[in-house]
């Protein structure tokens, strides 16, 4: 058996936590033969519940779960972890502004990148799922002046994964037949799935549907399902949210499939005439631990339409919280 990865979760006795930690540790992320220790980390008002939470996974007795560090200590909880898995956020309340929610949470990931940057392994792969969740993990990685911006990534894999369902659905395959699905910009109602370089079974995806469809259905249905998920549930998305956790960390990992390509949120480097610095989420290859974005796709005056104006809303987030950033 090879040594145990330590993966820390915050916010891990909410709901997507409490999905996420029992999936990792029944070696859903890493593959069953490599042991894991995790640090599960919470606000003080939620240790009673993080207790009942460590209940449970020990009376799971999962034979990969070696040690459970539980804590409201961010120091403690980020010490010599390979994974950051940062899922806790505060909800938006009632009456609360966009703007409120970005700065308030703006507050809570600052001070964990700090801490990440100083306790974590260096070669920590961090992955921010609390939303905004591209303008956290923005504001986490300039809290981090010791780690490459490239070892912090924020999730829109749910976004993918939805979007490949549901063209699946339209097209009457599975989603294993689909290929290049790309999710570009901001992890919100902006945000762009784009079907123009979709294939399902080898086939082109736009000779299989049609443009009315696309833009009428497909793009407005995946950019609200978290809304529609909401309305049928009474709660949003968890159990979906921490499979997407588990799929984004797992191809950064171990990479994407030939041919294939995934979409994660990371920090632009100018690609597609994006502004160079904000979290935007791309459509990206990866291999041997590392992501590579998709270079050179043609981009439609619809694409760039759409990919601007999520741009400029990530704009907007980061000017909300430019004096967070370092
Ligand atoms: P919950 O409210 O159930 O759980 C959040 C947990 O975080 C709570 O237990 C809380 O005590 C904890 N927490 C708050 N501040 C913390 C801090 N400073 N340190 C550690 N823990 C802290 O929310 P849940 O449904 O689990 O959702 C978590 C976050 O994921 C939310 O921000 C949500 O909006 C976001 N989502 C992101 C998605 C994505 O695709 N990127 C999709 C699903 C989800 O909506």
């Amino acid at each position: 058996m090879s040594l145990p990865v330590r993966i820390a979760i915050t916010g891990a006795a909410g709901n997507i936590g409490y999905a996420l930690a029992f999936r990792i540790a029944a070696g859903d992320m890493f593959g069953p033969d490599q042991p894991v220790i995790l640090h599960l980390v919470e606000i003080p008002p939620a240790l009673d519940a993080l207790s009942g939470v460590t209940m449970e996974l020990n009376d799971c007795a999962f034979p990969l779960l070696q040690e459970i560090v539980a804590t409201a200590d961010a120091n403690e909880g980020f010490e010599g972890v390979d994974y950051a898995l940062l899922v806790g956020a505060k909800p938006r309340g009632p009456g609360m502004e966009r703007g409120d929610l970005i700065a308030d949470n703006g507050k809570i990931f600052g001070p964990q990148g700090r801490a990440i940057n100083d306790n974590a392994s260096p070669g920590v792969r961090v992955l921010v799922v609390g939303n905004p969740a591209n303008t956290n993990c923005l504001i986490a990685a300039s809290s981090a002046p010791n780690l490459d911006r490239n070892q912090f990534t924020a999730m829109t894999r749910l976004d993918h994964n939805r979007a490949i369902s549901w063209l699946a659905e339209k097209t009457q395959t599975h989603s294993t037949q689909i290929r290049r699905m790309s999710i570009w910009g901001n992890h919100s109602a902006t945000q762009y799935p784009d079907l123009s370089n979709c294939t399902v079974n080898g086939t082109l995806a736009t000779e299989l549907v049609d443009e009315t469809w696309c833009r009428e259905s497909f793009i407005p249905k995946v950019q609200k399902r978290g809304a529609e998920v909401i309305r049928a549930r009474g709660a949003s998305s968890a159990a979906s949210a921490a499979s997407a956790a588990i799929d984004h960390v797992r191809t950064w990992l171990r990479g994407t499939t030939e041919g294939d390509w995934t979409s994660m949120a990371v920090a632009s480097d100018g690609s597609y005439g994006v502004e160079e610095g904000i979290v935007y989420s791309y459509p990206v290859t990866c291999s041997n631990g590392s992501y590579s974005i998709v270079q050179d796709l043609e981009v439609s005056e619809f694409s760039r339409g759409c990919m601007n104006t999520t741009e400029d809303e990530l704009r907007e987030e980061r000017a909300a919280v430019e004096d967070l950033l370092e």
